[in-house]
């Protein structure tokens, strides 16, 4: 509702509103306010005015100050939030609280401005992506070029993010990416063997020693009958938990140290590290416990209706430090990873079961580490669980029963600690320093904000419901800065809203994502600002403390990105040149502003060409591209930076190769030709 400008003043007397705009708006121009009104009205003279002739309210124009970053204060963005980029298979990186994207990056997916898989060896990191034993892969179609990303985990040190690394995983084909934070590029794609599909089991242990990913759909056992295997599912199917140990130095993936636990074949979902008194576990959620299979037309209930059976599904408990030493002994090589088999994961006391309400969605451990907040999507409630009740509980052996598999089930009563009923269809949960919960509510379309128990909260201020705001709509993930690490920061909270209908201009049939700003300094939650996502459906996001990030400005002379090392093979001025021997061709070749070194290249057809591509600039922002039209090859240097690209001169003609970046006053003429003849 617009209001005169009269009335904007007056009615700015009270709250946070009549602050900014009694102090900002100081020097009101006189005049009765009839001459913006509507729009198209030149926007000149105060605030007031301004406001009036956008239709905007008081409460408005200080949502947009809380969230202006102006020209020239990148500061006044205090965290990055980092997103998955759902099924355009890349990653996002916003500023909160302006919630402007700053970069995509390209992950399992060719992405055509960086020069990501497009004759790059870029493109060997996406092709190793998908050669692992275990990966099955078309003959056809040899190298996967697309993925569904949800979850990123951003590595940490004492359970506080340590801005080096970011991992993400490929829903749709079990993989997991891993992006160096000094240059926000991707360094590897593993094929995770075991794990035909994985979903919210992403998680890095508070000291970074591994990286979680866990099965979604349970993966057919080597040998079982195909098809026979559904009705079988028991006996044929297996679910995997899997610790990919990091390594300390570069944060890839340690494969030789890495191992798996067999579960049930359940369906696990949601996942996170414990820290602090529950370091050393971590927890999964699980639905269709039931193991309903579909068969719709087969005389069966569709699968939403045979997994939503039972009362019950289960939160598996894992301990990892035990595992780590049980591995050692007692496990058997699948497909070329370790993994414990579950009887001796039941037999050790690694795996332990908890009920949890039907059809659960998120699992998250409280910054103290002793609640595991798990909000079920068919249970208006969420139960809140104690590590220290779950450990008195194992130690007693306290089990209400074993599933079909032996897996001792902890009972129920002995662990929950409280439940708060916040609304319909709880999914994710994320916390601030004094002892909330924010989870999110899909069906309700809204955030309700829970107070956790001691030592934050006693008697009967614990376990309640404390606040509510509506967002829009259907509410999937949401996060509050740092807020699922041992130091939640508070101050924002942004919701991840799969429905956008009348909060963006129309863009045809489909509607973008709708990424909300909620404040979470004041009394009561307020959303701050809608922000469109116009790509994909983002799952999870990060957000971490902008002064974390280490960024590298330049890259050291000659780095090849994917080593992060100088590489031998890079120029530097003065030592262009072409050497051919037989048919292969090594051409060695500076990018500055404005040439190419050499930019002339002589070839004959079917000759084997290998370019060493150096950027020889070392001022920031002085990226070159590189692109070779037909050839379907394009790179992007950035300062510093050395890039390797691969070709068969296969296709005769005069192919002017040209730069992609608009680098100077003479970027049109930095050009060259390829004769191939
Ligand atoms: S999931 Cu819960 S809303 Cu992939 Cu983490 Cu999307
Ligand atoms: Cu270099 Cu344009």
């Amino acid at each position: 509702m617009a209001v005169s400008r009269r009335e904007f003043i007056a009615g700015s007397a009270s709250g946070a509103a009549g602050l900014v705009v009694g102090g900002v708006l100081g020097k009101v121009v006189a005049g009765d306010g009839d001459g913006g009104g509507g729009g198209g009205g030149a926007l000149s003279g105060d605030v007031g005015s301004i406001a009036e002739a956008r239709g905007l309210t008081p409460a408005e124009v200080v949502q947009a100050v809380k969230t202006v970053v102006p020209p020239g204060k990148p500061e006044l963005d205090e965290f990055y939030i980092l997103a998955s980029g759902g099924h355009s298979g890349q990653m996002l990186v916003m500023g909160v609280p302006s919630m402007k994207i700053k970069k995509v990056i390209g992950v399992f997916t060719p992405e055509s401005w960086q020069g990501w898989g497009f004759g790059t060896d870029s493109g060997d990191i996406i092709r190793a992506g998908t050669t692992a034993e275990g990966g099955p892969v078309s003959p056809a179609q040899p190298t996967l070029t697309w993925a569904d990303t949800h979850h990123p985990a951003i590595s940490e040190t004492n359970g506080e993010y340590d801005g080096r690394w970011v991992y993400i995983n490929d829903r749709a084909n079990g993989r997991i990416a891993m992006v160096d934070l000094r240059d926000f590029k991707t360094k590897q794609i593993y094929d995770i063997p075991n794990l035909l599909s994985s979903h919210g089991g992403v998680f890095v242990t508070p000291n970074s020693e591994y990286v979680h990913i866990s099965t979604k759909t349970p993966t057919l056992i080597a040998g079982a009958d195909v098809a026979t295997s559904l009705e079988n599912f028991a006996d044929s199917y297996r679910g995997y938990s899997t610790f990919l140990a990091i390594d300390p130095t570069t944060g890839k993936f340690d494969v030789a140290r890495s191992f798996q636990v067999e579960l049930p074949p359940y369906t696990q979902d949601l996942a996170d590290a414990g820290k602090l008194v529950s370091d050393g576990w971590v927890f999964i959620n699980s639905y269709n416990s039931e193991m309903s299979w579909g068969g719709n037309m087969e005389g069966n209930p569709p699968i939403e209706v045979g997994a939503s059976a039972g009362d019950y599904d289960y939160m598996h408990a894992i301990n990892w430090k035990k595992a780590e030493q049980v591995v050692q002994s007692r496990s058997t090589v699948i497909n070329g990873m370790r993994v414990i088999p579950l009887d001796v994961a039941v037999e050790e006391g690694i795996l332990y079961l908890v009920p949890e309400p039907r059809s659960p969605h998120g699992v998250d451990v409280s910054p103290d580490g002793n609640y595991l907040c798990v909000g079920g999507k068919l249970d208006p409630h969420v139960t809140i669980y104690s590590f220290e009740q779950f450990q008195a509980a194992v130690d007693a052996e306290d089990f209400e029963d074993h599933d079909q598999f032996g897996v001792p089930i902890i009972n129920f009563d002995s662990v929950v600690a409280g439940r708060v009923e916040v609304g319909a269809g709880p999914l994710h949960t994320q916390f601030d320093a004094e002892g909330h919960g924010y989870i999110s509510l899909f069906i309700e379309s809204a955030v309700a904000k829970f107070s956790l128990g001691a030592p934050y909260f006693e008697g009967d201020q614990a376990f309640q419901l404390v606040d509510k705001v509506p967002v829009h709509y259907n509410i999937g993930h949401l996060v509050t800065m740092e807020g699922d690490t041992t130091k939640p920061q508070g101050k924002y909270l942004v919701a991840l809203n799969k429905w956008s209908i009348d909060r963006h201009s129309a863009v045809g049939t489909l509607n973008p994502q709708n990424f909300q700003l909620v404040d979470l300094d004041g009394e009561a939650m307020e959303v701050l600002s809608d922000t469109p996502i116009g790509m994909a459906e983002p799952h999870y996001v990060q957000a971490i403390r902008a002064d974390r990030i280490n960024a590298w400005h330049v890259y050291p002379p000659g780095t090849n990105p994917t080593t992060m090392e100088p590489d031998s093979n890079a120029v530097v001025q003065g030592e262009e040149r072409i050497e051919r021997n037989g048919d292969q061709v090594d051409v060695f070749m500076s990018l500055t502003r404005s040439q190419f070194k050499p930019d002339v290249l002589r070839l004959n057809k079917g000759d084997h060409v290998t370019l060493h591509l150096t950027n020889i600039e070392s001022t920031p922002d002085a990226t070159h591209g590189f692109a070779i039209p037909r050839y379907n090859i394009s790179a992007s240097l950035d300062p510093g930076e050395y890039t390797r690209i691969d070709f068969v001169a296969d296709v005769e003609g005069a192919f002017a190769m040209y730069c992609t970046e608009f680098c100077s006053a003479l970027h049109l003429e930095m050009q060259g030709w390829i004769l191939v003849s």
